[in-house]
């Protein structure tokens, strides 16, 4: 019986080794695979309760087990799947995840082994005012990667995706020369969702609702209708853009053209309110009334690239907040700035975002310790809580960098963000790897159209992972009604409120990867 919790890929030699048995046995052996002679020796720690998951379990320590080979965790009463210790112990994982979003790609034939398709959603979209009726205008905006399970395409969370995969870019010490062509993709998609006369940002593009879960996208040909133009939308793509510009040289100038006109439409709309589903749309949402974070990331990324008076002034006077995910997107602006302002930047605002920053992180950390399988997320998991895990464990590692890895206090947060990588690929409660094609046991079964139409999930995707609000979820409240946070999970394609894929779960895991040198 495997009831012991590890990390189904592995360990790197000198990395810390945790491994989470249940209470009832204190002693465990590291166990060789090939010989099956005990290495390895040691009592668990006591036992401790876990809030999260409802269970007492002991923490085995084997961080001392360092030469390379397979092995197993074993006590009296059961043991752990099989597990490498080697220098690169995820193999193909890291490029796996980034080439997950190939088979996201919209409006293109697509050449993708089983996967296939011809191009899909390539008519004009019928622009759409907030009522939900035809303004009589068309537009083209082919392209882009679809969401997520869904064949929606959405600026909001594709701003957060495009931010994600050019930080990982920025700060891994090894980055893949393949991220700036499969960014490309998205952000070609995005310009064409600009409004060329006002400069405003188109919330989204899909269909009216959700076509059945068994179909392959070009199946789905009712008609595409775009969304109007948001805060949000418009705010979030002038700082994409404008962080853009830094990375793609030869594409500078038209990046950074999109980006202030999209600004000059915040400026003059300064209070729209947030997007909302026009009456008759039903696909994803990715409604926020607060649009202060992406207007403030944008004016961060603008000044970044231009030094102009008028973003810093704007700074100057806006709360500084926190979030990495697609409805806070504060923390993007912060890293803009601190990264890159250079010698215009302000002393006094410069110090207020390093100790905004490091006290999200210190919050995170202090988490990780009351937590026995040593991630930040307490006991509340919603939809995506993966995606939170992933952003707690970049925040974590973006204080890393930008301290130099010298905290104020002698924290290790790459270690602390290395136990959320650890949780994600199964040391957790269910002993699950949340990534498809990867680990012992791992998620087989995607709320992923393509997936379930050709009947194997895709590999390299990121479950959204348990969500402690199971009602709405059929199948999730079914099977998991009454379960602590931690368990709430089912690996069943009928789960969208937990085991659905994203492309900005997927970028949230790829930064920390990179991030970490796997
Ligand atoms: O804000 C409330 C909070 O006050 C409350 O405590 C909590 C618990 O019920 O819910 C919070 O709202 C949740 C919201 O996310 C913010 O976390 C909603 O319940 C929850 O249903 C909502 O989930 C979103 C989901 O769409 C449904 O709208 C996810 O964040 C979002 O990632 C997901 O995105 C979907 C797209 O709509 C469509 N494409 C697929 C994509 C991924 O599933
Ligand atoms: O399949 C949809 C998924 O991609 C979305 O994230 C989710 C958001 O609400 O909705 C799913 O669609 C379901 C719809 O909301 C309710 N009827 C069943 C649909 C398919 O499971
Ligand atoms: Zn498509």
């Amino acid at each position: 019986m495997e009831n012991i919790k590890i990390d189904q890929l592995g360990y790197r030699p000198s990395d810390p080794k945790k491994a989470i048995i249940p209470q009832e046995v204190t002693e465990f052996d590291v166990v060789s695979v090939s010989d099956n002679k005990v290495v390895f020796k040691a009592n668990a720690s006591e036992s401790v309760f876990c809030e999260a998951s409802k269970e007492t379990v002991r923490i085995a320590d084997f961080s001392a087990v360092t030469t390379l080979g397979e092995y197993r965790i074993e006590t009296s009463n059961g043991s752990s799947f099989n597990f490498p210790i080697n220098d690169k112990p995820y193999g193909s994982l890291r490029k796996s995840l980034l080439d997950f979003f190939h088979y996201q790609k919209c409006g293109v034939d697509l050449d993708a082994g089983v996967w296939s398709h011809p191009a899909c959603h390539t008519s004009p979209a019928f622009v759409i005012d907030a009522n939900g009726k035809k303004t009589g205008e068309k537009k083209d905006v082919s392209g882009g990667w679809h969401d997520a399970g869904d064949y929606g395409r959405y600026i909001v969370p594709a701003a957060q995706t495009v931010a994600q995969l050019l930080l990982a870019y920025e700060l891994s010490p090894n980055p893949d020369n393949e991220v700036l062509d499969v960014t490309w993709f998205e952000i070609e998609w995005m310009l064409k969702m600009q409004d060329d006369s006002t400069g405003g940002v188109y919330h989204k593009v899909s269909c009216k609702g959700f076509n059945p879960l068994n179909e392959m996208p070009e199946k789905e040909n009712g008609e595409l209708l775009l969304c109007p133009v948001s805060a949000t939308a418009t705010a979030d793509f002038a700082a994409a853009m404008a962080m853009a510009s830094r990375f793609y040289p030869e594409k500078k100038d038209k990046l950074l053209d999109a980006a202030i006109r999209a600004w000059n439409w915040c400026v003059k709309n300064p209070d729209v309110p947030g997007f909302k589903n026009p009456p008759g749309i039903e696909t994803g949402e990715y409604g926020d009334h607060d649009s202060s974070d992406e207007r403030f990331w944008a004016a961060c990324e603008l000044f970044a690239v231009t030094g102009d008076d008028e973003y810093h002034n704007y700074i100057k006077t806006r709360e500084i907040s926190i979030g990495l995910g697609w409805s806070k997107m504060g923390t993007y602006g912060i890293i803009a700035y601190l990264l890159h302002a250079g010698n215009k930047a302000d002393v006094n605002l410069t110090q207020k975002m390093k100790d905004t920053l490091f006290s999200a992180a210190e919050k995170i950390f202090e988490k990780c310790k009351t937590d026995h399988y040593g991630i930040s997320l307490g006991t509340y998991y919603r939809w995506g809580s993966n995606m939170d895990v992933g952003n707690n464990a970049m925040t974590l590692l973006l204080v890393d960098h930008i301290s130099n890895g010298h905290f104020p206090k002698n924290e290790n947060y790459r270690e602390a963000a290395l136990e959320h990588v650890h949780y994600l690929l199964g040391k957790n409660a269910l002993n699950q790897c949340y990534v498809s094609g990867f680990g012992s046991k791992p998620m087989r079964n995607p709320h992923h159209r393509p997936s379930v139409a050709v009947g194997k999930a895709v590999p390299g995707m990121v479950s959204g992972g348990p969500n402690g609000h199971t009602r709405g979820d059929v199948i999730l409240h079914k099977t998991c009604e009454g379960l602590p946070p931690m368990k709430c999970f089912v690996d069943h394609i009928e789960s969208c409120a937990s085991n659905e894929i994203a492309i900005y779960w997927n970028s949230s895991v790829y930064f920390v990867l990179s991030y970490l040198g796997f």
